[in-house]
């Protein structure tokens, strides 16, 4: 084999910014610590039946004092960035109105302490622990401009240590899983026509927030948001399987990824809601549509999609068998390719100037060896794929800049407690004990010579 760095048909471009990801609610605990407030995912999982086992986030992996510890981990590996997230409730802990200086510490010690150890720090401004005392939360719009406000104050504290500032986690989430199907905080399953309006916020948050971040941040700070896109692969590679694939994207993510890059809603979105379509005030679009410095997308599976003449649309997706392979989150399929086809669509569709994974990973069927050790040789299956599928992405000339492992530890994976773990380090959730589990031997080896292993 070349040596590590040579440019061959398995090595990623030199620099390539390889990282690992969390996100506050998941990793920190510390819930009533230095004067955070309660959020949307402290009422719901305290909300008997909500979270699998009654699990909650309450010490999680207790990372609020043990984030020495975790850097350290991330030095172990060799990472040159970290993605977490900032829990808005302990900086304004009923979620606007005046800060609290104690929970902007927090965030100080971690950034310095990851810039000391040569990490590079990528914050994720809102990952799903909305303050509950903001009322109506997602309902109201006056949310949209809450959010923008705090994530104008944060960028502005932040951004003479950092650059990279995302705004949101994954529209979908918050907004149709909290609000439609009311499998995530806060739970309600409303009418489509609200949840259009709850969706509409959610974009909207995102605009307000790239144009206060700009209005408060230091000049170069970079400016993005971790969404979530349907994914849909070409059933076949003929160019047109690959063009109904493409179209399938733009079309199904009308109501998020689409109307954010583009900076109006599709008509044909419009048309199928009818008069359930959301309320849209003047400016709103084009804020929504503020120029981003980068995308990066959370990649773990989609679905296959196949040329149709006889559909007006002219693709058909192409439901999952049975059969398919799948990780043991109920809905997490195998399908490595996402992570090619999702990163070309964008490309092609929207040319973002800078493009990264912000998170890609899976849970497994993680058990403790007699050594201590967990061999997680399915997980170490998964990602070895996905990576290949995103060398592919970068050999071809896409500008993809780098990937965030999700996640850098086990951790509370939302509705599914501490049954679904993502780690790469397992957590001993009695002890807090971190142990790097094979997957981890694997990431740390595939840094070190920036090359597939
Ligand atoms: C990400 O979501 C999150 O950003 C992260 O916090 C999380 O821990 C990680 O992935 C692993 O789950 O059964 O119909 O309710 C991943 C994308 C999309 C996965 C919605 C779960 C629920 C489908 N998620 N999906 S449903």
């Amino acid at each position: 084999a070349a040596p590590a760095g040579t440019p061959d048909s398995l090595s990623f471009p030199p620099g390539f910014l390889w990282g690992c990801a969390t996100a506050s609610y998941q990793i920190e605990g510390a819930a009533r610590e230095d004067g955070r407030g309660p959020s949307v995912w402290d009422v719901f999982s305290h909300t008997p039946g909500r979270v699998a086992n009654g699990d909650t986030g309450d010490v999680a992996c207790d990372s609020y004092h043990r984030y020495p510890e975790d850097i350290a981990l991330l030095k172990a590996l060799g990472v040159k960035a970290y993605r977490f997230s900032i829990a808005w409730p302990r900086i304004f802990p009923e979620g606007r109105g005046k800060p609290n200086q104690k929970g902007v510490d927090y965030y100080n010690r971690l950034i310095d302490g990851l810039l000391a150890a040569g990490i590079e720090p990528h914050a994720t401004l809102f990952h799903w622990d909305l303050p509950a005392a903001l009322p109506g939360g997602w309902q109201n719009r006056d949310t949209s401009y809450a959010f923008a406000d705090y994530a104008g104050y944060m960028a502005g504290r932040l951004s003479d240590r950092m650059k990279h500032f995302m705004t949101v986690n994954e529209l979908l989430c918050f907004t149709d899983l909290g609000y439609l199907t009311g499998g995530k905080a806060p739970g309600l399953k409303l009418l489509q026509k609200d949840a259009n309006q709850v969706r509409h916020h959610g974009v909207l948050a995102h605009g307000l927030g790239v144009q206060a971040i700009r209005a408060n941040a230091k000049a170069g700070t970079l400016v993005g948001l971790a969404e979530n896109p349907s994914i849909y692969v070409p059933a076949i590679e003929t160019p047109e399987h690959i063009e109904a694939a493409k179209k399938a994207m733009r079309d199904q993510n009308a109501m998020f990824l689409t109307a954010i890059m583009e900076g109006r809603y599709l008509d044909s979105y419009l048309s199928a809601q009818g008069s359930d379509a959301p309320v849209v005030k003047a400016g709103d679009m084009a804020a929504i549509g503020s120029p981003l410095d980068f995308l990066s997308i959370n990649v773990y599976t989609g679905k296959m999609v196949r040329a149709d003449p006889a559909s007006p649309t002219g693709y058909a997706v192409l439901p999952m068998t049975g059969e398919a392979p799948r990780m043991p989150s109920r809905w997490l399929y195998v399908t490595p390719e996402v992570i090619y086809w999702g990163l070309r669509a964008i490309h092609e569709l929207w040319k973002p100037k800078a493009l990264y994974i912000s998170e890609n990973g899976c849970s497994a069927d993680d058990k403790v060896s007699a050594d201590g050790k967990v061999y997680d040789t399915d997980r170490v299956m998964y990602l070895r794929n996905y990576v290949t599928h995103l060398q592919r992405a970068a050999r071809e000339g896409l500008p993809i800049r780098g990937y965030f492992l999700w996640s850098l530890m086990d951790n509370f994976e939302w509705e599914d407690g501490y049954t679904k773990l993502f780690g790469i380090h397992h957590v001993d959730f009695k002890t807090q004990k971190r142990t790097p589990k094979l997957s981890a031997d694997w990431y740390r080896e595939l840094i070190r010579v920036n090359r597939l292993v």
